[in-house]
């Protein structure tokens, strides 16, 4: 694999969840495969799991990995060609992307969208031209429309966890305070259309998924009927594709609670991290016995070190 920007980008979904799994029973088998190879992490917006579990993945296959946190300690990047710098951006793209190629033999990116103008972020304008101009192998750290590498952990969380042959998976949308974006939900809404699961989306009026990711799932607008017997239930606030990147209305009742959970298959509840508890996420559910939070953020490991191996193995 030479890039891992979307599922899209994997042969085989089910192939991949297996690898990750026998990574998690043995991180060290694959050490010799990265000796001598360096992993470059470059973040424009913050990280916790993403940059931990990307980095404990790649030590694990032997490989060395160099982080920069370009927003705060790197120069003000331009992305726009023809355009005289002479303002605050200090670098282009074409020349920092081209050498950070020359330092790292496999590049990661994180980079958000800024919610104002669609068509820029679903072009996926800046990591495409990281892509572009790098001229090594990419994997997507979070991008403007998608999270590959926390939905291949949550696949991963469900296949290892199921009780039944196709599990009933929920995605709820959750109240916030900020708009947030659409990449970890289109990113989970395209991994699970992919996978073996019955699956459900549930937002209020107003919050519908570009329907590029959510081909081929139930949507509806009735938290309760969605959640009704279901095995896992994800959890996630997004701001709105249309009008794009607008919050509306308050849905405090979108909250999952210990009392909602009452009409579920006793379901594990997943969520991304960071949560914003008593907000979108109850403490009682977070703390009680069915939320996988952590379980979920630990197995970010395994599906970062199976996409590494698969890279590794095609440079
Ligand atoms: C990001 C998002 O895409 O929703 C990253 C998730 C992995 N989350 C946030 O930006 C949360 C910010 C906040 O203020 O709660």
């Amino acid at each position: 694999m030479k890039l891992f920007s979307s599922v899209n980008d994997v042969t085989d979904i089910n192939q991949l969840v297996n690898e990750a799994l026998l990574h998690k029973q043995n991180p060290y088998a694959h050490q010799q495969l990265g000796k001598n190879r360096i992993l470059g992490l470059i973040f424009l917006n913050p990280s916790l799991r993403t940059r931990l579990s990307t980095q404990k993945a790649a030590l694990n296959l032997g490989m060395n990995v160099i982080v920069m946190n370009m927003d705060k300690e790197g120069w003000a990047l331009e992305f726009n060609d023809g355009v005289v710098m002479n303002g605050t951006t200090v670098e282009h793209i074409r020349e920092a992307a081209g050498v950070m190629g020359q330092y790292v033999d496999i590049l990661g990116v994180r980079s958000f969208p800024g919610l104002v103008d669609r068509e820029k972020d679903y072009s996926e304008e800046i990591f495409n031209k990281f892509v572009e101009f790098c001229g090594v192998p990419m994997v997507s750290l979070e991008s403007a429309t998608r999270h590959p590498l926390q939905s291949l952990a949550d696949l991963v969380t469900i296949h290892e966890l199921k009780t039944t042959a196709r599990p009933k998976v929920v995605l709820t949308w959750a109240p916030h305070v900020k708009a947030l974006p659409q990449a970890v939900p289109n990113s989970f809404a395209e991994w699970m259309c992919k996978a073996d699961v019955q699956f459900v989306i549930a937002h209020p009026e107003g919050y519908a998924l570009c329907d590029d990711f959510t081909g081929g799932a139930t949507i509806t607008h009735n938290q309760d009927e969605a959640i009704n017997g279901a095995d896992f239930i994800y959890v996630k606030n997004w701001s709105a594709y249309e009008p794009y990147g607008k919050v509306f209305g308050e849905h405090n009742d979108w909250m999952l609670t210990n009392q909602k959970l009452t009409l579920t298959n006793n379901a594990k509840v997943m969520h991304c991290l960071p949560v914003r508890r008593n907000l979108e996420l109850s403490a009682e559910v977070l703390d009680g016995p069915n939320s996988l939070v952590v379980h979920e953020a630990g197995n970010r490991v395994w599906a970062a070190q199976a996409v590494l191996k698969q890279m590794l193995q095609a440079l």
